[in-house]
């Protein structure tokens, strides 16, 4: 591996879907697989969109749409199909470039006697959201005639069934177009396909074919591409513009702007290669999933890899992914928190569908957020029954985290706007779900918060979870601040929320948060220390079927092992409020029982790791993190679910866990602080931070640290006001 290209010089039919996400391309409005040119729906490519949803005829959930493939393409010599999943080739080589988001494939087939090779080179263009290209080139060492068939693919991949009926095709000379229709509200779909170095061609079924002579070692080369429209960019189709810049101009303009998105978001570890790469993987994967144009849609919980968890957002992009993107390139974080903004009604109707008031965001969000997660989430292993899951009706936290994170964004780039735009009503909706939620405990004098999922799924229905009655605290406390921020910012605003709150003042006062015990533990719920005490590991040996569900009524629910951090997650997200011996105690209390059965679970322990001040394991799981989809080490079943596929949330985790694990960024509302505790392997670590309009370059080392472009904003480093 070299230090920004991802590569696999050989080729096993077993990594085939696992590279499919590997190797993705994307620009937040499509993504592309890591798939071969000639490989189809059988091999899983998929043209992934965002935002675009359907529900397939006899399926039970809607989930994201995959566009037919324009950039198809196959060589057949001797009458064999080229084809790398069912040919075995002489050698093959795959390649990522993350630092310009260019794929490329190289395979040497023997057939006849005769070595052809089959190079590739392509893109999703990140300056035109639309359209992707494809360079393809084929040589061979003695002379011998090919077909070349190269067009868009009709055959998609779908998991829970047919998305689009193929209205109309066209095919002119050089140039294909394929309409499309959603089964269920019959939006529209056009995919455009064109080419530039084929000759003499006959189109069939949305195939160009061309019959070739090949000579001894001369290459045959064309270029192709690939536009696909939905909703807005309907209007404004220009693919024949696109197609006339050219290929070599369209990848010129592609680089640029992935130059511009890497001079904000890299990150640049001295001392340690490997750790290096995996980071900047991870910043790749974000930023090929964000939405740089849209506040129309969330970002998915397995990107844009495919239709898993059906392409739905969940509390992983605000508690996961918008760190990254609020210091980064805060233009992406408005747009994300403006699609929750956008999709309130959608939360409301949701609270009123399921007997609440005010607003209950979705566990699982598409493009009117209504929940796209069904009552029935899990199918069973044993008897292939659906499961009955609480995940959508009771993972009540998820109206906190936004809030939460709302007012996060608005700290940390000054950009309060966001309030008057939606912002406030949304946080009002939420806390008077929550006040209307809670049960409110005379003989205590406080509100309590039952019958909740916090973040360890394996526990459905507790009541007081730590993780949620702190996160709803605070958002409580946030939409009093909030108020006052608007009030004193934008009186004529305000005037809709001169109304009676003090409920909200009650609600934020009385809300139980469940405090450390005599050793410093805090209970992940009520009754959780009453569970039988059993760690992951021994639950294992009594599984007995591979994949089996510990949630619901399964293994996990009645002893203490978790599926992900929870109490640790809540001390992730709260660090500047509990002590060090809090933390710690809390740490090495919940470690054991943690089975980070979700690949949101290691950056919590690695970051409160960081904090307590042991690296070593900071560093394991951070690297556990940051490399979750290089290695596809992770659960690719839930139940008998297929649950595989790319991991923003892990992404983003391992950005966290460098700078604000690694590097202790924390702030406060108008300071930021700048605690680092690198690794031991590291020299330096180096990165951008937009902060309060400030665009802060930052610089650590074992014994300094460096802050440029401070103008007027306050940042201290341990605490002390940074000085030159
Ligand atoms: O949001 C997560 C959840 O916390 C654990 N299961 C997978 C979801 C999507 O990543």
């Amino acid at each position: 591996m070299k230090n920004w290209v991802i590569e696999k010089n050989s080729f096993d039919a077993v990594d085939i879907e696992k590279h499919g996400s590997k190797f993705l391309l994307g620009n937040g409005f499509m993504g592309y697989r890591g798939t071969m040119e000639e490989y189809s729906a059988e091999q899983l490519v998929a043209v992934n969109l965002a935002g675009f949803f359907d529900l397939a005829e006899n399926s039970n959930w809607r989930e994201s749409v995959n566009a037919p493939n324009p950039l198809y393409t196959v060589v057949v010599a001797d009458g064999i199909e080229l084809n790398l999943s069912k040919l075995e080739a002489g050698s093959h080589y795959q390649s990522l470039d993350i630092k310009n988001g260019i794929h490329t494939r190289k395979t040497v087939f023997n057939v006849a006697g005769v070595n052809i090779t089959v190079k590739a080179e392509r893109f999703v263009s990140m300056a035109r959201e639309n359209i992707m290209a494809l360079k393809y080139c084929v040589t061979a060492d003695k002379d011998i005639d090919i077909t070349v068939k190269t067009g868009i693919d009709k055959n998609v991949w779908d998991i829970s069934g047919k998305h689009l009926n193929y209205i109309f095709e066209k095919q002119d000379n050089n140039y294909l177009e394929l309409n499309c229709e959603t089964v269920q509200l019959k939006n529209k779909l056009k995919v455009l396909e064109a080419f530039v170095g084929l000759d003499n061609i006959k189109n069939e079924n949305l195939l160009h074919i061309a019959n070739i002579s090949l000579k001894a070692n001369e290459e045959f080369e064309f270029v192709k591409f690939g536009g696909v429209y939905h909703s807005e960019s309907l209007e404004n189709i220009n693919f024949s513009n696109d197609v006339n810049a050219g290929y070599e101009a369209l990848k010129n303009e592609h680089i640029k702007a992935w130059e511009k998105i890497w001079q904000n978001s890299d990150v640049v570890i001295e001392g340690d290669a490997v750790a290096q790469l995996a980071l900047r993987y991870s910043i790749y994967h974000l930023c090929i999933i964000a939405p740089h144009n849209t506040d129309k849609c969330g970002i998915p919980a397995r990107g844009l890899s495919g239709q898993v968890y059906k392409g739905a957002a969940f509390w992983d992009t605000e508690m996961f992914m918008l760190p990254f993107f609020q210091f980064t390139d805060s233009k992406v974080a408005r747009n994300l928190l403006k699609y929750r903004v956008n999709t309130l009604e959608g939360a409301k109707r949701k609270a009123k569908l399921l007997g609440h008031e005010g607003a209950f965001f979705a566990w699982e969000s598409q493009e009117t957020g209504d929940d796209a997660c069904t009552l029935f989430n899990v199918t069973d292993i044993f008897t292939n029954r659906p499961l009955r899951t609480y995940f959508m009706d009771k993972q009540i936290h998820i109206s906190a985290d936004i809030v939460f994170a709302m007012w996060d964004y608005c700290r940390t780039t000054g950009d309060y706007t966001i309030l008057t735009d939606g912002g406030l009503e949304l946080m009002y909706q939420c806390m008077w779900f929550f006040y209307t939620y809670s049960a409110f405990k005379p003989h205590k004098n406080r509100y309590e918060l039952l019958d909740a999922i916090g973040p360890d799924e394996y526990h459905e229905r507790v009541n007081n979870n730590a993780f949620t009655n702190v996160m709803v605290k605070h958002a409580a406390d946030i939409f009093l601040l909030a108020i006052d921020k608007v009030k004193d910012d934008n009186p004529e605003y305000f005037k809709e929320f001169n109304i009676d709150l003090s409920w909200a003042y009650d609600f934020a006062k009385k809300l139980y948060v469940p405090q450390p015990n005599e050793k410093g533990i805090i209970e992940q719920f009520d009754g959780y220390f009453k569970l039988e005490d059993v760690t992951p590991e021994i639950l294992k040996t009594r599984e007995l079927k591979k994949n089996e569900y510990w949630g619901g009524h399964g293994l996990a629910s009645t002893t203490m092992t978790l599926k992900q951090a929870d109490v640790v997650m809540m001390l992730n997200v709260f660090r500047n409020e509990y002590s060090k011996e809090i933390k710690k105690a809390n740490w090495e209390f919940y470690e054991p029982y943690t089975e980070h059965g979700s690949s949101l679970s290691a950056c919590a322990y690695a970051i409160v790791a960081a904090e307590i001040g042991n690296t070593d394991w900071a560093y394991k799981y951070f690297m556990k993190t940051a490399t979750v989809d290089l290695t596809g080490d992770t659960k690719q079943y839930l139940g008998s679910q297929y649950i595989g596929g790319t991991h923003p949330a892990a992404n983003g985790g391992a950005w966290n866990t460098a700078i604000l694990g690694f590097a202790g960024v924390s702030f406060t509302n108008d300071t930021l602080d700048i605690s680092p505790r690198l690794p031991k392997n590291w020299d330096s670590l180096a990165f951008k931070l937009n902060w309060k309009g400030d665009k802060l370059g930052i610089k650590i080392t074992a014994n300094q640290v460096k802050i440029e472009g401070i103008t007027n904003s306050k940042v201290t480093v341990y605490g002390e006001e940074y000085k030159k």
